[in-house]
């Protein structure tokens, strides 16, 4: 029905983009590549894109961050072309945002990247859980740039879905300075409960992760650039129902399923949201609970589309992040993935130079899954060293400790202590040091074993 398909569209609000250059901060990405993710951005929050203008800086202006004449030259386009929304591919400061703002005037919304990525959050969380989190990250995000031009994206599009999609309710279109004001402290109230609420959830979560431990499955877990194919992957492995789409953020959810590893061992493996270019890791940290289920996991598969013309700098977007997250010392496998696609040779060279020891995969047509099992079993493995302990009967966190990072093979209680035996992981062995009985360095051994 084509007439449908264009009155679709027709109804689709209009955005402009804007890609900005600081000569001395070359990013990850070029602009034009940057731009052209924004514009993938754009189109997956339901908007259609209409133009795009670009500004090279020596450094970014203090007011309006491209300069006067460059706004004016954005005014005229905005308003010839009707553009509903501007979008900035930087991240717009407080001040910024209220500049642009009064020189744009009313009939214009102005967002940056870190606002539209928070708003196909809003649209793409299914739990209740993620639906906390992308509340705060954007309560978090507008308190400082609450302005009486502000409109909630997802509401003026008409819908937006889920109940993080509904956050607007709490009267961010006040009508003067006294509103805001009221409007302030109702966001900071409704922070402070998402944080209490979210704070039970991450309880929860630990919880039932140290009992999952309890139980000596290995947890992997799935990271990557958004539209990596993770979703995919797990599928592919588990056969479970999820979410796939060639769309960003397509995943927001942990979702997580048993595996059966070569050797008839079994291990868990989590999906869950993706990671991009260029998004403040303050934001990135909202995910607070989600992400512990990656930074408490025993091994990561680092999923790449070496399809993408980008995948090299994808990956290494991944890896900064992992690494502002504090998760870098968790033990990882690259997984090159899609390789039933049009692979660039020079990107999959440059990907096979920086991670030698990658696994290549199609997650689509199941190709090298086989291997990919055999490698995860294999580092998981290896990663694990036979420790023998006496560890004092003060010592309990260490033992909850054994059990959540290791796999305990006994336990027994004695006079002077506990005596466990088992597997560590390599890089947790040194909080242990000090009650090792075997596999320990010699002179490490600082208590001596009753016979038992
Ligand atoms: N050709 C090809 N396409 C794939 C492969 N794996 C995934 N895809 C496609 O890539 C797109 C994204 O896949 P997802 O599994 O949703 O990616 P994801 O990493 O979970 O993405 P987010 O949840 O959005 O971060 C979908 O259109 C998939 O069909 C593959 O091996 N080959
Ligand atoms: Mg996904």
């Amino acid at each position: 029905m084509p007439k449908a398909a264009i009155s679709t569209e027709v109804l689709k609000e209009r955005a402009f983009l804007v890609s900005v250059e600081i000569r001395h901060e070359p990013g990850l990405f070029t602009p034009k590549d940057s731009l052209l993710e924004l514009e993938r951005l754009a189109e997956t929050a339901g908007l259609v894109v209409i133009g795009n203008v670009s500004q090279r800086l020596t450094k970014p202006d203090a007011t309006t961050l491209i300069g006067s004449g460059k706004v004016a030259e954005l005014k005229e386009l905005v308003e010839e072309q009707h553009a509903d929304l501007v979008i900035f591919d930087e991240e717009l400061s407080p001040r910024h945002q209220r500049e642009l703002e009064t020189v744009l005037g009313e009939g214009v919304r102005l967002l940056d990247r870190t606002a539209l990525i928070l708003d196909i959050f809003a649209q793409h969380a299914r739990t209740s859980e993620g639906a906390l989190q992308v509340e705060l990250a954007q309560l978090e995000y507008r308190l400082p740039r609450l302005t009486r031009q502000w409109t909630h994206l997802a509401r003026q599009a008409g819908g937006g879905g889920g109940r993080a999609g509904g956050v607007g309710g709490v009267g961010l279109r006040g009508p003067g300075e006294t509103q805001l004001e009221v409007d302030r402290r109702e966001i900071s109230r409704r922070v402070s409960h998402l944080k209490m609420e979210i704070e039970k959830v991450r309880a929860h979560r630990a919880r039932h992760r140290v009992q999952r431990k309890r139980t000596g499955t290995p947890v992997v877990a799935l990271v990557g650039y958004t539209n990596a194919g993770k979703s995919t992957l797990l599928r592919a492995l588990t056969s479970a129902d999820v979410y796939i789409a060639d769309q960003l953020f397509a995943t927001l959810d942990p979702t997580t399923r048993q595996i059966s590893l070569p050797d008839g061992q079994a291990a868990l493996i989590t999906d869950t949201v993706g990671f991009i270019q260029k998004l403040p890791t303050a934001l990135v940290a909202a995910f607070r609970a989600t992400l512990e289920e990656i930074s408490e996991a025993d091994l990561l598969l680092h999923v790449v589309d070496c399809t993408h013309a980008n995948a090299c700098e994808q990956a290494e977007a991944v890896e900064q992040t992992l690494g502002d997250l504090h998760m870098d010392n968790v033990q990882s496998v690259t997984v090159l993935n899609k390789i039933d696609g049009v692979v660039a040779p020079k990107v999959l060279a440059d990907l096979r130079a920086v991670y030698p020891e990658s696994v290549m995969i199609s997650a689509l047509t199941h190709t090298g899954l086989e291997a990919l099992l055999s490698q995860i079993q294999s580092s998981l493995n290896s990663n694990l060293a036979d420790v023998e302990l006496l560890l004092p009967h003060t010592a309990g966190q260490l033992l909850s400790a054994f059990h959540q990072h290791g796999r305990v093979r006994s336990v027994k209680h004695l006079a002077k202590g506990v005596r466990v035996s088992g597997q560590l992981p390599r890089q947790r062995l040194s909080d242990f040091a000090e009650y090792f009985v075997k596999s320990a360095p010699v002179g490490q051994s600082l208590i001596r074993p009753e016979e038992d």
